[in-house]
């Protein structure tokens, strides 16, 4: 059987063995037991601070969240954690042997301790720095990841997921204000007698000056180019009526007509040239994302039928 005595002496030694700070304070808060994690940290040894009050020792901490949560427990007998987000080191503790370093951030937690008659408080302090790091990489990782999966591959402009996501949501925008939004498919021309004559390795830097041109061309901070798939491009156009997007679009063919990329001798014309399909949100008509890309899709068909190289604006079968 272990003696009462011989229980504290083990009670103590355990408490220095502990990963984690350990102080005890009386209902005046003066510290009556402070751990082997805490002198390490501090700097300042048991024998130098059981006695004092806590506020002596730190004066730091009077009117803290730390000093609040203290009174909660000695006065209420409630136990508290100190929200992290508010206060990342209450405490001014370092990484053990370094006493001018940065300060560890610290989770911390007050609840009281019945003894007899006498309510005693028990705080404890956890070191979280190396948590809020890796917290932080993963975060740092996780958004990484997510602007990845908005880029294409191969072009380097916006794919066709995040084409999808921005289509639905300047929808509903158009949908709320009943402004016009407008929509461009693009297709190059005769592309798999560019392929078939050059290669696909040329095709696919083809690909790369066509989208990189497409996205430069797009002025405004809302309008959006994207890789629609293989030799298809959209752009999304907020705030722009059919007649103005027809402009935008007539703009691009002829910046990629006038760029001379030499094309297979099978195509219709010696230069790279993109057909292009409009159509516009209009509040009783194309109000579904469905049949917005039908409509544009239609108008892009149309003009491949009228002989490539033009725009055709969705409902008028004509380049405008
Ligand atoms: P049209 O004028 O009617 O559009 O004719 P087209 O030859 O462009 O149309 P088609 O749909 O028959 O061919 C598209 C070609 O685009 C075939 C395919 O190999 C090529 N393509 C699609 N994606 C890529 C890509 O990532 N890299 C390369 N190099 N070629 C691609
Ligand atoms: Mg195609
Ligand atoms: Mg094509």
């Amino acid at each position: 059987m272990i003696s009462t005595d011989s229980s504290l002496d083990l009670a103590a030694g355990a408490l220095n063995l502990l990963d984690c700070g350990v102080v005890v304070l009386d209902d005046e808060h003066h510290i009556v037991l402070w751990n082997r994690w805490m002198t390490t940290r501090s700097g300042r040894s048991s024998a130098r601070v059981c006695g004092q009050s806590l506020f002596t020792v730190f004066p730091e901490l009077r009117g803290s969240r730390v000093e609040a949560a203290v009174l909660a427990a000695l006065v209420d007998g409630n136990a508290k954690t100190v929200s992290q987000g508010l206060e990342r080191s209450p405490f001014p503790l370092r990484e053990a042997g370094s006493f001018d370093g940065v300060r560890i951030d610290q989770a911390v937690s007050v609840s009281p301790l019945r003894e007899g008659a006498a309510t005693l408080c028990v705080i404890e302090i956890r070191d979280v720095s190396g948590t809020i790091d890796r917290e932080r990489q993963l975060l740092e990782h996780a958004e990484s990841l997510r602007a990845r999966s908005y880029v294409d591959g191969l072009t380097g402009i916006h794919n066709r997921r995040y084409f999808d996501m921005t289509l639905d949501r300047e929808l509903r925008r158009a949908q709320r204000s009943g402004g016009p939004l407008s929509l461009l498919l693009m297709d190059i021309d005769s592309f798999k007698a560019y392929n078939d004559h050059f290669g696909h390795q040329q095709g696919d830097t083809c690909l790369i000056t066509v989208a990189q041109a497409l996205a430069g061309m797009l002025k405004r901070p809302a309008d959006v180019a994207a890789r629609y798939g293989g030799e298809e491009f959209a752009a999304i156009l907020p705030d722009t009526t059919a007649e103005q997007a027809a402009g935008v679009a007539e703009t691009i063919r002829l910046d990629i007509a006038k760029r001379r990329l030499a094309h297979a001798p099978a195509a219709v014309k010696d230069h790279v040239t993109l057909s292009i399909g409009v159509a516009s949100f209009s509040k009783d008509g194309l109000s579904e994302r469905a049949l917005l890309i039908d409509a544009a899709d239609k108008a892009l068909y149309a003009a491949k039928r009228a002989g490539r190289d033009r725009v055709v604006l969705a409902g008028t079968g004509a380049s405008p």
